[in-house]
Parts: C-alpha cells; sequence; structure tokens
C-alpha cells in the first residue's frame, strides 16, 4: 500500500496527536510568550460584569466599544464605584491597568478562570491583552460567549511591528484604510507604513502646494495588464481618468483612528525618486522644468525626479511640515528608493553642486539630498526612514534603514549602528507577490510568497554580532498595489500572509512552529475573518497539495483550512464546486492498474469563499 507523507501525517492529526503534542497556544495568533490551557470555561452573560480601574483608558473604551458591537456587556464598571458594595454577580472580568509587580515592555498577564478573568498590562499592553481576549471568544448568542479557561503570559519579541499599503498606485478610501487597520490590530501590529506619493498620483493634500493634490492626485488613465516580463501587454491602458487623495481631515480621522488601536502611522513621502506625480504639479521642482510633466500611468521607474536646489528643498521643508503636523510619530519615511539619477546626470546644476559641494558623483549626491532632508527633520524633533538605497554614498546620521532589496541594508545599517527594519523581497513579505504557482491565482507583479515563505523568515540576520542584533527593531510587510484595485484584492493579498507575519514580528523565534501555526491555529483565525467580512485567500484543504504518486492503494485525508468550511472534490480532473462530491471522512482508493485519476479538491468557508483547487494525481502504471 502506497501512501503519501502527506496523507500518513495527516492521519496522525485526525487522531488529535498532534493536538496533544504540540501545545496549540489555544488557537491563539500571534502565538504567546507562554500558554497554559486550562480545562474548564468561563461563561460570558448578561449579567457578567467588566471591572475596570481606568475607565477612561484608550484601551478600556476600545474594549468597551467592543463589547458593545458584539452585543455583549453595555458597559464597564469602575472598581472604585462597587468598592465596598455587595456584588452577587457570579462571573467578572476584571482589567487592570494599576496594579503591582513589574511586565515585560507591552505585555500582559491573562488570566481566565471558571468564574473570572483577570487582565493586568499597562498602555499597550493591555491593548494587547483585550486583543488576546477578543480573540478566545467563542460569541453563542447575544449577550453570551464562552471563553476557554488558561492563564496567558506574553511580550512581544520586536517593538516595531509593521505592515505598508501603497495607496498611489490605487488608491483606497477612508473606510477601507479604517478596516486594514482593524485587521492590524486584531494580530497586534503597531505601525502602519502609509505609501502616500508616488509616480501615478499624490494622495495627501498640501495647504501650501494644493496643486499637489488639484494637479498630482490625477491620472489621465492606468496601465492594464502586465507592464513587464514575458507576458506584458505593451500600450493597453483603460482610458479611464483615476485620482483620489486624503484631506488633511481625513487624515486627522485615521490617524486617530489609528492611535486608538496603539498604531503609529508611518507616512511616506517619496523622494527625490518616485516624485513624477509632483513635478507634473510644479515643474519647477526639477531639473528640466520646462519639460511638461504628467502624472505616471504605468509601472517601473520614471527618469525624473526632485533636482536638489534651494526652491526645492524650501517646497519639501514645508511639505513635511505639514506632514509632521498631521502624523504624531517619531517616524517620518522620506523614500530614497530606485533613483536612478539620469536626470541629475544630464543637469549642468547637479555637475556644479556635486563640484561644490565635493560629492564625488551622484550617489553623493543623493547622500547630500537625504541627508538635507534628515538635518531639517531632525530639527523638527523626528527622524527619517528611508528605503535601504539612502545608504548609497553615505548614511545620514540618524537614519534608519528600510531593508528590501534582500537583507543586505539591514545588515549594513546594524553594522554602522543604525536601527533596521527587515522587509525583504527575498523572505516573503512583498505581499503584491504570488500566493501560489497556480494559474488560478489572480494577476500580480510576480514574485513568489508563499505564506510558508513569510513564516519562515527570521529576522535577525545570523551574520550579526549580539549588539548589532539589537539595532534590527522589527519587521514589515510590504503591499504594492500596481496590480491590485480593488479592497477585495488588497485582502486577498495580504490574509493570511499578513499573521505569518505578524507572528515573527511578535513571537519569540522558539514559539515558531509552522505546522502548529497553519493547521491548528489558522483555522480558527479564518473563520473569525470569514464573520468580519475579510476577503482572505482561502487555503487550500490540508493536506492537498499539487503532487503526483505512484502506486495503487491511496488513503486521502483531508481537513479544511478553515474552521467550518466544506470540502468538495471531483475524481475525473474536472474544477470541483459545491455541486461536487462532499468530502466527509477519509477515503480509500485502489486504482485499477494502468489507471489514474485526478483527485482535485477545493476548501468552501461558511460565507462562500472559495480556494483555488489543488490536484493529487493518482497514477498506477509501471
Ligand atoms: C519596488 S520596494 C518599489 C516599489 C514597487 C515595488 C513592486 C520599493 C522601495 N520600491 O515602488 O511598487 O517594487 O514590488
Amino acid at each position: 500500500m502506497m501512501k503519501s507523507r502527506i496523507v500518513s501525517m495527516l492521519l496522525l492529526l485526525s487522531f488529535g496527536v498532534f493536538a496533544q503534542e504540540k501545545a496549540p497556544n489555544m488557537g491563539i495568533v500571534p502565538a504567546p510568550a507562554s500558554v497554559k490551557a486550562g480545562r474548564d470555561t468561563f461563561r460570558f452573560e448578561p449579567e457578567t460584569i467588566v471591572l475596570v480601574d481606568s475607565p477612561n483608558h484608550k484601551a478600556i473604551k476600545f474594549f468597551a466599544d467592543y463589547l458593545k458591537k458584539a452585543n455583549l456587556a453595555t458597559s464597564v464598571t469602575d472598581r472604585a464605584w462597587v468598592k465596598g458594595k455587595k456584588i452577587t454577580v457570579k462571573n467578572t472580568v476584571t482589567l487592570l491597568l494599576d496594579f503591582k509587580g513589574k511586565l515585560p515592555e507591552d505585555g500582559y498577564e491573562l488570566k481566565i478562570e471558571e468564574h473570572s478573568i483577570e487582565l493586568k498590562g499597562r498602555g499597550a499592553g493591555m491593548f494587547y491583552g483585550i486583543q488576546t481576549l477578543i480573540q478566545l471568544m467563542n460569541k453563542t448568542s447575544v449577550g453570551y460567549a464562552s471563553i476557554p479557561c488558561g492563564t496567558i503570559k506574553d511580550s512581544p519579541r520586536f517593538p516595531y511591528r509593521g505592515m505598508h499599503l501603497d495607496v498611489v498606485r490605487h488608491f483606497f478610501d477612508v473606510d477601507f484604510i479604517k478596516k486594514y487597520l482593524d485587521v492590524m490590530a486584531m494580530y497586534k501590529l503597531n505601525r502602519f507604513h502609509w505609501h502616500l506619493t508616488d509616480d501615478q498620483g499624490w494622495r495627501i493634500e498640501i495647504k501650501k502646494y494644493p496643486k499637489l493634490t488639484e494637479v498630482g492626485s490625477k491620472r489621465a488613465q492606468t496601465k492594464i495588464g502586465r507592464a513587464a516580463g514575458p507576458k506584458a501587454i505593451k500600450g493597453l491602458y483603460d482610458n479611464t481618468p483615476y485620482g483620489g487623495f486624503y484631506t488633511q481631515e481625513q487624515i486627522r480621522e485615521i490617524v486617530d483612528y489609528a492611535n486608538a488601536r496603539y498604531i503609529t502611522i508611518v507616512p511616506e513621502i517619496e523622494m527625490p525618486s518616485h516624485s513624477l506625480a509632483a513635478l507634473a504639479a510644479y515643474p519647477e521642482f526639477s531639473c528640466d522644468p520646462n519639460k511638461t510633466y504628467k502624472v505616471g500611468e504605468t509601472w517601473g521607474g520614471f527618469d525624473d525626479v526632485f533636482c536638489p536646489t534651494p526652491e526645492t528643498f524650501t517646497a519639501l521643508y514645508a511639505i513635511l511640515r505639514e506632514v509632521m503636523d498631521l502624523f504624531p510619530g517619531e517616524y517620518i519615511h522620506i523614500g530614497g528608493d530606485e533613483c536612478n539619477k539620469v536626470a541629475w546626470k544630464k543637469s549642468d546644476y547637479c555637475r556644479q553642486l556635486i563640484a561644490d559641494e565635493k560629492l564625488n558623483n551622484v550617489d553623493g549626491l543623493q547622500s547630500y539630498f537625504v541627508r538635507k532632508i534628515e538635518k531639517y527633520v531632525n530639527s523638527q524633533g523626528r527622524r527619517i526612514i528611508g528605503w535601504d538605497e539612502i545608504l548609497e554614498g553615505g548614511l545620514a546620521p540618524d537614519a534608519t534603514v528600510m531593508s528590501w532589496r534582500g537583507e543586505r541594508g539591514g545588515i549594513a545599517a546594524a553594522q554602522l549602528g543604525h536601527d533596521a527594519i527587515m522587509t525583504p523581497g527575498s523572505g516573503g513579505m512583498y505581499f503584491d507577490h504570488v500566493q501560489s504557482h497556480s494559474d488560478q491565482e489572480p494577476l500580480s507583479i510576480g514574485g513568489f510568497a508563499p505564506i510558508e515563505k513569510t513564516y519562515a523568515y527570521e529576522p535577525v540576520p545570523a551574520v550579526l554580532t549580539k549588539d548589532q542584533a539589537k539595532h534590527i527593531i522589527g519587521v514589515q510587510a510590504n503591499l504594492w498595489t500596481e496590480y491590485i484595485a480593488t479592497p477585495g484584492k488588497v485582502e486577498y493579498m495580504l490574509l493570511p500572509r499578513m499573521l505569518a507575519m505578524a507572528e515573527t514580528g511578535w513571537s519569540e523565534a522558539k514559539n515558531k512552529d509552522y505546522e502548529n501555526f497553519s493547521e491548528l491555529r489558522l483555522p480558527r483565525q479564518l473563520a473569525i475573518l470569514d464573520k468580519a467580512g475579510y476577503n482572505y485567500r482561502v487555503p487550500v484543504p490540508i493536506g492537498a497539495a499539487d503532487t503526483v504518486l505512484k502506486g495503487d492503494k491511496f488513503s486521502i485525508d483531508l481537513k479544511p483550512s478553515v474552521e467550518g468550511a466544506k470540502i468538495y472534490y471531483t475524481i475525473d480532473g474536472a474544477a470541483p464546486t459545491e455541486n461536487d462530491l462532499e468530502y466527509s471522512a477519509p477515503i480509500e482508493l485502489t486504482i485499477p492498474e494502468g489507471g489514474a485519476i485526478n483527485f482535485k479538491s477545493i476548501v468552501v468557508t461558511a460565507s462562500g469563499k472559495r480556494s483555488i483547487s489543488t490536484t493529487i494525481k493518482m497514477i498506477n502504471k509501471k
């Protein structure tokens, strides 16, 4: 009898062997630092009383709001108020911000017993404890939920746990940004890198330079089909004007919304490159002001960039000043990537500047540019982050580097004593890359980042010494939207990979285990996301993968990748739908000699979302 490795591995799973051997972390993502699961459950009922010591604290307000929306309890009660009064309620939840004893930075302790829950945490720690508690709630009916008993002690591995979104190549409105922040908060991410300006649009209102949005936020049309590579369709556009930007008022609203979820926004204003939209509005900041520039309509790099003149710097300082007024966070991202310097090489002004400032070459000029900007940003009490190209020609004294072209930039920065954030495409951190090689995946920019690759990424390179390693302040995944025009597709590319990245950012490496994550915890999280209305990519059935197996007898043992979902299959090679056979128990198959079958299966979730199909080809031929 021939069995595939996957098949026999899943047999074990179905008997619950893994579930006992590997602590399933009570289903929590990201995996907490320590979990001790208990036996009973706490019952949340309409009478359950939620006691707090700081009713006005923002994490507590978030929880009160959550309970209200979830129809669980209408209010939280100040502990001071009940002091001395006799409480007859059996089940109580107590949230404490003010307590003796130490907790790690941003950490929390959560103790769930049959009749009481106690959560301790300070600031963000309280918020993260609340997120864990929310993940554990199984809502049963209006007013009721059950929560499994256990003790959790938890704190993050890295202080910077980021998710990026490009709102330039395609624009996403305020409501969607809030939805994006919601799901980030669920998984304890705390930095939203908002890519606001690029060649194809300028998406943030700047009062002093109104043309940035009047002109720069609109493009005449957009490239459709692939722009580069063997499948490129050259010269195909949609002939439809496209645009959008956020007013300062909307930005303030989003900053507040993020703040209520312990997320700091890192706004990115691209310079000197990726600035064509700004030049279309203000050609005087280019090296050739007589040229007419139009907002980019296709993807890839452009030669025209900001010219390092005093006038350009004055404008950029004023723009950054407005940006800093809107975003209170420590960091301003100034881009710095992919400056091909063609325009600088052609410019007499730049040649002279290189000579006067003894900058050697255009790389020196890039460094000069970034240093000047950094000096200004520092003078305003903030710090800059730049893509790893800001290392070229010498790093600005205080800059933090975002390593995207592999890890080299991050390593170099850390060795120079600079902070770095790891976001390498090679580490599965580019969520615009495809999640499988199947032709059922939607059109994307290319690259290959299946969730297991994202999950496996370790942000601290082994070459760093202990002291250097401290400069790796965290990890981030990027979502560029050249080929992502709708919110639904953003969610499809984001989820579930973001959960894998979040675990890397939060959980100690020793607590990471892909099988535990993908088979024991992810299915539960995906059911939560299903209910919350996110268009995540449904993974294929657990135990199914595109494979070719030889032999005569096979046993197929699958598990849905989403809790409560169904598996449908075909054996004749047709693409399975809900009208095909429903998988309910392991299947034993004997293939006649000389025969072969294509076993195709899909997952369909409670809300009707489907996975792509996978094929297990079983051949009984010599
Ligand atoms: C490179 S990552 C870029 C972006 C593109 C992205 C597409 C980086 C700093 N620059 O402008 O959108 O590749 O994957």
